[in-house]
């Protein structure tokens, strides 16, 4: 891992705040995504398949059919001191398809040779351009959700950025807070407020099918790449500990629902995600041991749609 300051890289972790907490970076590039360029197929996203907020936007590309619109490259799950690198004989990988570069800071020194940040994915990457448009996964998530054609409406109400907004801190960073924290009081601050989260949502979930209500929306995909994470990684490296997903009957159904619409199962690769978190984050894992997958299966019958009838989805 590292950062660029003014295009130099600089190795190392990210620097805990002074009670021990987890601060994330602010993303640098926000351009709104463009029509026409999405259907004259100038996007590619860089990706890793490890990644909650990659996964995003894999999500929306597959439930919004805009897959032969937007070509992918995959990283390796390897997070080295160079970060992101491509390793096509990975299974599950790709080359880098534009200059046939090693690493994903190659790219961002393409987009801005004085770039000042870190090395994240996802990206929207213009073709033509040749620059990046945005590297922000809830922006691109709605930018396609407002592009595509095939459409679906993934933000049906207002009441969705308002569910995003409370998922970001307590549950989607709120497990990278527990896991990177550096004191215990930090932790404790991140698990419980996690927790708390988890406890609402599943008794929500108990009432209706998906967060906003009847209608799947993007809330529900944010939710979705950290819940499909925390049985196999969070409750153990990130020591997320108090509950498995499995241990709520509502949320675990839920979670299984939306495993199996069409289209999602092809995004979930429980390796990368695996090898990535266990393999990559030595400090808190020394050996790089990477935990045996839990045998509860995100294939095996649910009854989320008998439960509620009126349940609307793409797929
Ligand atoms: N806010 C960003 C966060 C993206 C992010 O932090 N991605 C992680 C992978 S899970 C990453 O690339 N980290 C590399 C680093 O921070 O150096 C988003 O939602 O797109």
């Amino acid at each position: 891992m590292g950062h660029f300051i003014d295009g130099q890289w600089h190795e190392g972790f990210y620097v805990p705040d002074k009670e021990g907490r987890f601060v994330r970076t602010p993303t640098v590039y926000r351009s709104p995504l463009d029509k026409e360029a999405l259907f004259k197929k100038r996007y590619l996203l860089y990706v890793s398949l490890a990644c909650p907020w990659a996964h995003r936007t894999l999500i929306a590309r597959a439930l919004l059919g805009l897959k032969a619109q937007i070509e992918v490259a995959v990283v390796d799950w390897l997070m080295s001191d160079h970060s992101w690198a491509f390793n096509p004989e990975r299974p599950g990988c790709t080359p880098e398809p534009l200059f046939g570069a090693h690493y994903l800071k190659e790219i961002y020194l393409k987009s801005n040779p004085n770039y000042t940040g870190r090395v994240t994915v996802p990206v929207c990457w213009d073709k033509e351009k040749a620059t990046i448009v945005n590297n922000e996964s809830r922006e691109i998530l709605r930018g396609l959700a407002k592009l595509a054609t095939q459409r679906y409406d993934l933000a049906p109400s207002p009441e969705v950025d308002a569910i995003i907004d409370s998922l970001y801190e307590t549950v989607n960073n709120g497990v990278y807070r527990a896991g990177f924290a550096t004191s215990q009081a930090a932790y404790e601050e991140a698990v419980s407020s996690l927790f708390h989260a988890l406890e609402h949502w599943e008794s929500v979930l108990g009432k209706q099918p998906f967060l906003a209500g009847q209608a799947f929306s993007e809330a529900d995909i944010c939710f979705f790449t950290t819940l499909v994470r925390f049985d196999p990684v969070y409750f153990i490296h990130f020591k997320c500990s108090h509950r498995r997903i499995l241990d709520y009957p509502n949320m675990w159904a839920y979670l299984r629902s939306i495993y199996q619409m069409t289209g999602v199962a092809e995004t979930c690769n429980m390796d990368h995600i695996r090898h990535h978190y266990y393999e990559s984050h030595r400090h808190i894992n020394p050996y790089g041991i990477v935990a045996r997958i839990p045998a509860a299966y995100l294939n095996s019958a649910h009854d989320r749609w008998e439960r509620f009838p009126q349940a609307i989805f793409p797929a």
